[in-house]
């Protein structure tokens, strides 16, 4: 089936002063679409027109004959998600049950957003930053170009992009303040919240 991109839930300005309407504009108006038009027009008359978009990236992720698929796809897939892991008026700490498990992975919430901080501006090159459930563990992890958690066996519960063009019109090459910034002011913890409790119970 064709992949629609998602509406976006807040106007391109709402995460000023942290990323710029102008940012925005281009990543969701401009990047995402790409990855999704490419995405399209490449599963088009193929056997992957009629599957889900995981489906297909779950099919394609170790398959060299298909990494143009996998890439567009699996970019698709983070984008989408990635807009929901922002809000604005976010940041904090999260509540109740994963609120309470992240201090039990972790340590602590500060511990936590240290680990994350370290994946996002470690992370060389292009790539994604997440914090996934694998097993019943709550983990840090990092991931290169377009690959996401999914095809390793776990369940995405926040992402932060730290491809350049996430952050280069606002920050330049400061992705540590692009990361440290996003964490304190605009992740979305009831999304991450509703994201672990599916988790948990699938
Ligand atoms: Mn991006």
């Amino acid at each position: 089936m064709t992949y629609q991109q998602p509406v976006l839930l807040y106007a391109e300005n709402a995460l000023e002063p942290f990323i710029s309407a102008k940012t925005l504009s281009f990543h969701y108006g401009k990047h995402h679409v790409a990855y999704i038009t490419n995405y399209n027009n490449l599963v088009a008359g193929t056997s992957f027109e009629s599957m889900s978009l995981e489906e297909v990236i779950a099919l394609t992720a170790s398959d060299p004959q298909k990494v143009g698929i996998f890439n567009n796809g699996a970019q698709a897939w983070n984008h989408s998600f990635y807009w929901n892991c922002l809000t604005p008026n976010g940041g904090g700490e999260p509540a109740g049950a994963l609120g309470a498990k992240i201090t039990q992975d972790f340590g602590s919430f500060d511990k936590f957003k240290e680990e994350l901080k370290i994946a996002a501006t470690t992370q060389f090159g292009s790539g994604w930053a997440w914090l996934v459930l694998e097993g019943d563990a709550l983990k840090v992890v990092k991931t290169g170009n377009a690959q996401t958690p999914s095809t390793s066996g776990q369940k995405p519960i926040l992402t932060i992009d730290v491809w350049e063009h996430a952050y280069y019109l606002d920050y330049q090459n400061r992705r540590p303040d692009y990361v440290a910034t996003v964490i304190e002011n605009i992740l979305n913890w009831d999304f991450a919240a509703e994201n672990f409790k599916k988790a948990t119970v699938a």
